[in-house]
């Protein structure tokens, strides 16, 4: 049976997948937004998906993205499945990005940078691994397995997340209540939520005054859960000592936005960590195959939820 792939985007160009997929899947034909012939596809694979464009779309049966996170591929795409990427790569990227960014701060190494600008020469104090405290909001595919990484290291680990989850050697929390004790014991506060109206605007002035003096934040969801004037208040007001920014409400970061040039924050292009353009083919391969075989389709997401 044909396959009719639309490959869709607002934001970038996603044609480098067409041949990709027309290798995985000999019968399949693509057309790449903006061309009208994606309108009469069966299948789309998105990011940043073109706003009421699956409403355009009669045939539609499966939108699949080529990311982990769905928020910017779920409005509109109604009862319709919808799937994401779940990938040992993609988990690896985020496990070094915040390594770094959690070795930053705990060997001091933000402040190592400044006392460069300023020539001043002051070896910081070394603390083990364990008497740093490292709390991580989401325990999914990528939470999870970043609590892993840090618990081998030696780091005081805990987590936060909807529902309570068990794992052996982290202090796990949930829901507004567990979200207190939480923020209360964590140092370094590493955000890896997927954006839904739950968690929008989560990392605010509330959230940031319950952490204690001197806590860092590295935020590596979605930038729509950052309100950052209330983030830059807390770092001018000495309550955070500094921030690792992956991810922004508007991407590319603003060339005028105050966050480029504050000593305290660390700017990085949403480079976390992503899928290979062969695990995206695969994974959206085979949900193709078990799409046309009636079978159950791998990593779909609860479209209601939003995750
Ligand atoms: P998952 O869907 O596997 O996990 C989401 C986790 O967040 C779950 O533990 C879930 O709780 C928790 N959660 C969701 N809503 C809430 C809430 N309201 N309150 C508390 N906890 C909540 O996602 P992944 O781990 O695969 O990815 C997380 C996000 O990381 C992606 O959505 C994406 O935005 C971002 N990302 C960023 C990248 C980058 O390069 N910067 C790259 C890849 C992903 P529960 O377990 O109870 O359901
Ligand atoms: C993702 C991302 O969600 O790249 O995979 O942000």
């Amino acid at each position: 049976m044909t396959t009719h792939i639309a490959l869709l985007s607002q934001t970038s160009k996603l044609e480098y997948l067409g041949p990709l997929l027309q290798a995985a899947l000999p019968q399949a034909r693509y057309s790449v937004w903006p061309d009208p012939a994606c309108l009469d596809a069966d299948v789309a694979v998105c990011w940043n998906t073109p706003p009421g464009v699956y409403a355009q779309m009669p045939r539609l049966r499966l939108v699949h993205s080529i990311a982990a996170g769905v928020d910017n591929i779920l409005p509109g795409a109604g009862g319709l499945p919808v799937c994401r990427v779940v990938d040992d790569g993609l988990t690896r990227g985020m496990l070094e990005y915040v390594m770094w960014a959690v070795l930053h701060f705990h060997r001091s190494f933000d402040v190592a940078l400044r006392q460069q600008r300023g020539h001043e020469w002051l070896r910081p104090r070394l603390r083990p691994a364990s008497d740093c405290r490292v709390g991580i909001m989401g325990l999914g595919a990528l939470g999870r397995s970043v609590a892993a990484k840090l618990l081998a290291e030696g780091y005081a680990v805990s987590g936060w997340s909807r529902s309570l989850h068990q794992i052996e050697g982290v202090q796990t929390h949930a829901g507004d209540e567990g979200l207190q004790r939480f923020l209360a014991s964590t140092e370094i506060l590493i955000n890896l939520l997927p954006l839904t109206e739950g968690t929008r605007g989560i990392l605010n002035q509330e959230l940031f005054s319950r952490l204690p003096p001197g806590a860092c934040i590295v935020g590596c969801g979605r930038g729509e859960h950052l309100v950052i004037d209330d983030l830059i208040a807390a770092l001018d007001s000495g309550h955070l000592r500094g921030a690792v920014l992956d991810v922004f409400p508007q991407e590319p970061l603003d060339a005028a936005s105050p966050l480029w040039d504050l000593q305290q924050v660390v700017v990085t292009p949403h480079m976390a960590t992503m899928a290979s353009p062969q695990a995206v083919v695969q994974q959206v391969a085979d949900n193709i195959r078990r799409l046309q075989g009636g079978e159950p389709l791998r990593n779909q997401v609860d479209a209601v939820r939003g995750y």
